[in-house]
């Protein structure tokens, strides 16, 4: 049988060709033991473990291969994320995940770009690159690995972690107001802001996929336990250590940006879901837009052309 070849939308006038592929139909969607790699050095009960296996179940319930997802991380132990999937990826630098991810997803609409990474790395080091990305609405889905900590390091401060929290860079506890991400999201303009926790597998995968389908920036803050340097930090969100789940409510309106802000605002546990889902063109069509209206342009010229063009209108 003869194999369709794969364009790949590109910015000016080349278009790149992927290798052939097989006809979707008759393609089966990647099964775990071809998503795994490494295996995982996190510490036994971490919770990043688990949004690692929810992301392997989405890839197979969702039947993408891998020449077109891509796994994107800055630096941490969340970070670590791309090394344990056999597929496209980058452990980047720390805290620069996103503008990375940003370039992917800007160049080849036709991918679907996950981003992972920690709370330090989102928040601190990375905090302006999470704003922008936010603002600009470029379509990727970022999930937070929240453990109100830096585990890679240690056991220092983040800005997630409470007040009063001991680690190595606050001996007495914590002292610095902590960030809310929920409310950083939506206030950035982030179009689609949900919360989940490790601890309900599930709930993640219902997140991670609605994240998925979301046609903009899609955050989603997952608290994942860092049983070395926070042990216990979520218990009261957890039914089995005795605390409460509670989901967003039927009623809650996600097109509205203040409620979003009250749910975002409830003291710790707090509400599970999705908090705020708006729809607004996203960078990557208005770009789309303004390549093609250039290359409107330009049509039929050939590149020694256009190239000559550019050199007149600099004389
Ligand atoms: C430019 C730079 N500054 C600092 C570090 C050291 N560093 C590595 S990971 C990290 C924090 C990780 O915390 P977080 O993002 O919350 O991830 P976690 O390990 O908790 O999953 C820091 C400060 C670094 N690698 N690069
Ligand atoms: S140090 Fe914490 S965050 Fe890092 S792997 Fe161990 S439990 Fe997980
Ligand atoms: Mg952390």
């Amino acid at each position: 049988m003869s194999s369709p070849i794969t364009e790949i939308p590109q910015r000016g006038n080349i278009t790149a060709v992927t290798a052939p592929t097989l006809p979707t139909s008759d393609r089966k969607g990647l099964s775990k033991k071809e998503l795994v790699a490494d295996n995982p050095t996190w510490c036994p009960g971490c919770g990043d473990f688990s949004v690692l296996a929810l992301y392997f179940k989405l890839i197979e319930k969702r039947k993408m291969w891998h020449e077109k997802i891509t796994t994107v991380a800055g630096i941490g132990c969340s970070s670590r994320f791309p090394y344990f999937v056999q597929a496209h990826g980058a452990h980047y630098i720390h805290g620069r995940a996103l503008p990375f991810a940003s370039g992917i997803s800007l160049s080849r609409p036709d991918l679907h770009v996950f981003v992972f990474g920690g709370d330090g790395d989102a928040f601190s080091i990375g905090g302006n690159h999470f704003n922008h990305t936010a603002r600009k609405n470029i379509k990727m889905t970022y999930v937070v690995m929240d453990n109100w900590v830096y585990g890679l390091t240690k056991k220092q401060t983040s800005p997630t972690s409470p007040l009063g929290f001991k680690s190595k860079t606050d001996v007495t506890g914590a002292v610095d107001y902590p960030i809310n991400p929920m409310k950083q999201a939506i206030a950035a303009g982030a179009t689609f802001v949900a919360r989940t926790t490790h601890s309900n597998p599930a709930h993640v995968m219902q997140m991670m996929e609605a994240a998925m389908d979301h046609d903009g920036f899609s955050f989603v803050e997952c608290l994942s336990e860092c049983v070395e340097f926070y042990e216990g930090a979520f218990d009261a969100s957890n039914p089995r250590k005795g605390g409460v789940f509670n989901l967003v409510p039927a009623t809650h309106d996600v097109t509205n940006e203040m409620a979003a802000y009250k749910l975002a605002d409830e003291p710790f546990p707090g509400s599970f879901g999705i908090f705020y889902k708006v729809t607004k063109p996203t960078k990557n069509a208005k770009e789309t837009a303004i390549n093609t209206a250039a290359m409107e342009k330009v049509k039929g010229l050939k590149d020694w052309q256009i190239l000559q063009k550019s050199f007149e209108r600099m004389k």
